[in-house]
């Protein structure tokens, strides 16, 4: 991915968006995703993954990625900005169903797997758990990341269980899905929640390196997660996987590029 200078997108029109660089960070990688499928192009700026961000804070107001800024409108950051930034500026398939019924689905499993307290949060309070085990809390008590979301004891003692039922509960619904004839989590055709589920299931399983050329550590890290939840009694279902194994070639940047 050809970054650019903050000072140079900055003064730029149209979309700029920030990326956390060098890795692919699921809430990054699904925002590229939905403006990929819409055919939205947009100038990558990199933000440093846990760092101060200063130059990025003191031009969107966030520290931390992706964050979308277009035109002169305020700073967009959640994924469901991302989706109605894409729906709106695009032109390729639609990212949300038109049935009302599968949208209200379909955002509803969007916040439990990339939302406050989701799938992918649970995940990443897994991940500071073992940083502050190894490292110690003074060594971490500095960590934006840390102090951004809301790492504690208590978030990491219940993670492993709310990570679970949301497994579950995507499970379940790509099974009805299979037995409705549809590859997809919701209706018959692509959605957002396929994206940011492809995206998000790497803190489950990682994708191998000849796709997926991210660094050593986040294996590691990433890794805990199953551990955490394999430990707990709980086994990956296949169909998790298989459905990012068929949404990534087929309808995102395959190999991964960040
Ligand atoms: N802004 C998003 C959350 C995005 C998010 O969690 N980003 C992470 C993962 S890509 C990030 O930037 N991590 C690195 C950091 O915080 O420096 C939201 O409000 O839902």
């Amino acid at each position: 991915m050809d970054y650019t200078a903050i000072e140079q997108a900055r003064a730029a029109d149209g979309l700029r968006l920030a990326l956390t660089g060098g890795v692919p960070g699921p809430w990054s990688e699904a925002a590229k995703g939905c403006f990929r499928v819409r055919q939205v192009n947009y100038i990558p700026v990199w933000q440093e993954g846990g760092g101060a961000n200063e130059e990025l804070v003191a031009w969107t107001g966030h520290r931390n990625a992706p964050t979308a800024m277009y035109n002169a409108e305020p700073a967009r950051v959640t994924p469901v900005d991302m989706i109605n930034l894409a729906q709106r500026l695009g032109s390729g398939p639609s990212l949300v169903p038109e049935d009302i019924d599968a949208r209200i689905v379909m955002f509803g499993l969007l916040n439990e797997v990339a939302g406050e307290n989701g799938f992918a949060w649970s995940a990443r309070i897994l991940m500071f758990k073992s940083m502050v085990d190894n490292m110690g809390e003074a060594a971490m008590a500095d960590s934006p990341m840390l102090r951004d979301y809301h790492y504690g004891v208590a978030e990491a003692a219940s993670a492993p269980a709310k990570i679970i039922s949301i497994l579950r509960r995507l499970s379940r619904q790509l099974r009805s899905q299979k037995e409705a004839g549809s590859r997809y989590l919701v209706g018959d055709h692509l959605s957002a929640l396929d994206i940011y589920w492809a995206c998000f299931s790497q803190m489950l399983d990682p994708l191998p390196p000849e796709v997926n050329p991210m660094p050593e550590y986040l294996y590691k890290v990433w890794g805990l997660t199953a551990t955490a939840i394999q430990a707990a009694g709980y086994e990956i279902d296949p169909a998790l996987l298989e459905h990012r194994d068929y949404i990534f070639p087929n309808y995102l940047q395959w190999p991964l590029d960040f």
